[in-house]
């Protein structure tokens, strides 16, 4: 079973295997996360998420779906791109939220990865409370089947990594 750990601080600093996107359907960018680690990791990425576009993914990746690429500059081999349920638009679709967990460690698996870095997907732009998101993570990859020996949630402000530790104790 995989260790769960927790870091406050920018996903875009960690050294692992695979850093976690909180990405949108388009793999083109955005804010938060996604356009911290586009701004970081450079322009490789972006250009293996515009190749994924013009051939798996013509109509953009799928909620509850993860896709990997280079990490480009990043101090990581990977960088998973997951796409997280907006809050309304999903009615809080717990399920599809719990499957961008499970599938960014199936595409990790895929790849060998060991080491992972997750955000707190859609706890941001995309509207969960942080609560009900830092549950849903911490319940699926706890559930979840993996080779992989270290998953880390990397919180961004106190309340993120508050919701996060209660979660683990
Ligand atoms: N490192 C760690 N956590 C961060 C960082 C960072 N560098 N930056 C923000 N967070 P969000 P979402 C936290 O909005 O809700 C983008 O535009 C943030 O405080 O990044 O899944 C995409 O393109 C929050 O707690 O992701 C999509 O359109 C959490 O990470 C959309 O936002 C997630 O916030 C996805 O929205």
């Amino acid at each position: 079973m995989a260790t769960l750990t927790l870091v406050r601080g920018d996903i875009t600093d960690q050294r692992v295997d695979a850093i976690v996107n909180a990405a949108n359907s388009s793999l083109l960018g955005g804010g938060g996360v996604d356009g911290a680690i586009h701004r970081r990791g450079g322009p490789e990425i972006l250009a293996e998420c515009r190749a994924l576009r013009a051939s798996h993914y013509g109509r953009g990746l799928p909620t509850g779906k993860a896709v990997a690429t280079t990490a480009g500059r990043l101090e990581a081999k990977w960088v998973i791109h997951t796409v997280g349920p907006v809050y309304q638009v999903s009615g809080g679709d717990e399920a599809l939220l719990a499957s961008c967990y499970r599938e960014s460690l199936r595409v990790a698996d895929v790849f060998g990865a060991r080491t992972v870095a997750f955000p707190a997907i859609s706890a941001g732009a995309y509207g969960w409370p942080m609560e009900v998101a830092a549950r849903i993570a911490v319940e699926t990859v706890r559930a979840a089947e993996t080779e992989v020996e270290e998953i880390r949630f990397v919180l961004f402000d106190e309340q993120a990594y508050a919701a996060f530790a209660a979660q683990l104790r």
